[in-house]
């Protein structure tokens, strides 16, 4: 397998978080290519990483004070073997074509986990939407999709939110492709409720992860009432994480943002975390806010340089990463472990560092890989493009409903993948393989192209 890293590696020498998310791939499908020789006959993993189409363009604006604003635009078309291009878009100052690639790839794999129609895809901007007006935002979201539409279509790509792309960028975005196509379509996700955006989603991503670990912890006959509870992030995922740990019983003691993050021994319930929802919805502030009006919190800053983070030494049953990548490190794993984590539910996308990944592992947690634990939110969008075709709208209960049997369904294939390839109960190669597969076999089918 070392040609195919070495292929990544004299293509895209600098492309470290790409390198990290083919690398684990590439290790948990070993045995599925020694066992289907065919595969490796037909170049699919060759295939595989390398992007259907990537496409790259300037976003020039006017921000508020008069003055020209250019930024780079990115959308990855990386595979549409079992369907159209699905994934979000990021606006934040870290985006580069590495992080797209990574996200893009790890998307193949979750989008075919979901078991709905789509391929994979991912894009964004090094745009930052910190500290900008409204004004500036959609002028920013309008010249973006300025260019992004031509590429865009319900059968060819769909977007949705990610870092940074919230409900006011999908309204900013689809606003501007309707105007350019005259065309009301389904060609973007998480769009507003009275205009084809499905209910739940929003809700989403946090929900399926929490599910995910809940149906891990089922294997050992527990569940995650009375369960104390560690997040990171303070933003879309991170709040809906919380919101259903509330609704099982468990409870949460920590958010973060990119500043600090703050520990609540007493758990943030329904009322505080609707106070965490304003300060970062509607007032866009820091989470450090949350210790003025909760006294009983502590405010801790976070050095973005160190090689761990505090907010992962408390003590707790199940941890939450809901921010980015790599945010949990080796020494952070380590310490999780050692403080009575056993479970892991991945929101982020590779919130875990390699050797992160080995500590978990190698301890038996019940760790759930991102791909796995965080494709609820893709997989309600797969539900709003299907209610947008039949242009209908599902109640609350019908789409969450379909979540919980997705998650439960993604949960199972990958356990019984990772028995069938002989490392039961590691979610990481069972996610991988059961993924893998269906886009191996979907590509199969339709030959060399
Ligand atoms: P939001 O923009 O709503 O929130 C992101 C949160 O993470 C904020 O609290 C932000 O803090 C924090 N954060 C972002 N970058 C960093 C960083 N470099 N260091 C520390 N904290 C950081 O995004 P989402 O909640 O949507 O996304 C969170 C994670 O979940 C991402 O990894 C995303 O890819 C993943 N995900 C999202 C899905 C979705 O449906 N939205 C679906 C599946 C996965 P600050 O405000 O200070 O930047
Ligand atoms: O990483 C992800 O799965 C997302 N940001 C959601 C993608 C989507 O199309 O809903």
């Amino acid at each position: 397998m070392g040609e195919i890293l070495d292929i990544v590696n004299a293509r895209d020498p600098f492309e470290k978080e790409f390198h990290q998310a083919v690398t684990e791939v590439v290790e948990s499908v070993k045995p599925v290519l020694d066992k289907r020789p065919e595969y490796r006959h037909n170049g699919i993993m060759e295939r595989v990483i390398e992007p259907d189409r990537v496409i790259q363009f300037r976003v020039p604006w006017v921000d508020d004070r008069g003055t020209v604003r250019v930024n780079r635009g990115f959308r990855i078309q990386m595979n549409s073997a079992i369907g159209p291009y699905k994934g979000g878009l990021r606006f934040h100052p870290s985006v580069n074509l590495s992080i797209l690639k990574f996200l893009a790839f790890e998307q193949v794999f979750k989008n075919a986990l979901t078991s709905l129609p789509m391929g994979g895809g991912k894009g964004g901007s090094d745009f930052d939407p910190k500290g900008k007006s409204d004004n500036e935002v959609m002028r920013f979201c309008q010249a973006f999709m300025s260019e992004l539409f031509r590429h865009l279509g319900p059968n060819t790509d769909v977007p949705a939110g990610d870092i940074g792309v919230g409900g006011r960028e999908i309204g900013y975005l689809f606003g501007m492709y309707k105007k350019l196509r005259n065309e009301f379509t389904g060609i973007l996700t998480g769009k507003g409720l009275n205009w084809g955006g499905s209910l739940i989603r929003p809700e989403a991503t946090g929900y399926g992860s929490v599910f995910f670990a809940d149906e891990m912890l089922a294997t050992q006959n527990d569940s995650l009432n009375g369960k104390t509870c560690l997040v990171s992030g303070s933003g879309n995922v991170a709040q809906f994480t919380t919101e259903k740990i509330n609704q099982l019983g468990g409870r949460v003691v920590t958010l973060s943002d990119s500043s600090g993050y703050i520990y609540d021994e007493t758990g943030i319930d329904e009322q505080k975390l609707n106070f965490v929802m304003y300060l970062k919805n509607a007032k866009r502030a820091r989470i450090k806010e949350y210790t003025d009006k909760y006294k009983e919190a502590v405010y801790t800053e976070l050095d973005p340089a160190a090689d761990s983070n505090p907010l992962w030494t408390h003590k707790a049953d199940c941890a939450f990463p809901s921010a980015t990548q790599n945010e949990i490190q080796v020494k952070d794993a380590q310490n999780l472990v050692n403080n009575g984590v056993t479970v892991v539910s991945e929101g982020a996308n590779m919130p875990t560092t390699p050797d992160g990944v080995e500590i978990f592992l190698d301890n038996n947690i019940l760790y759930a890989p991102g791909k796995a634990a965080n494709a609820g939110g893709v997989a309600v969008s797969g539900l709003e493009m299907s209610q947008n075709s039949m242009r209908i709208l599902w109640s609350r209960q019908e789409v969450e409903t379909k979540l919980k049997g997705i998650m439960k369904s993604i949960h199972s294939d990958c356990l019984s993948a990772s028995e069938e390839y002989g490392t039961p109960g590691n979610y990481v190669n069972g996610a991988n393989i059961a993924g893998f597969v269906k886009v191996a076999d979907a590509m199969m089918d339709q030959g060399i192209v």
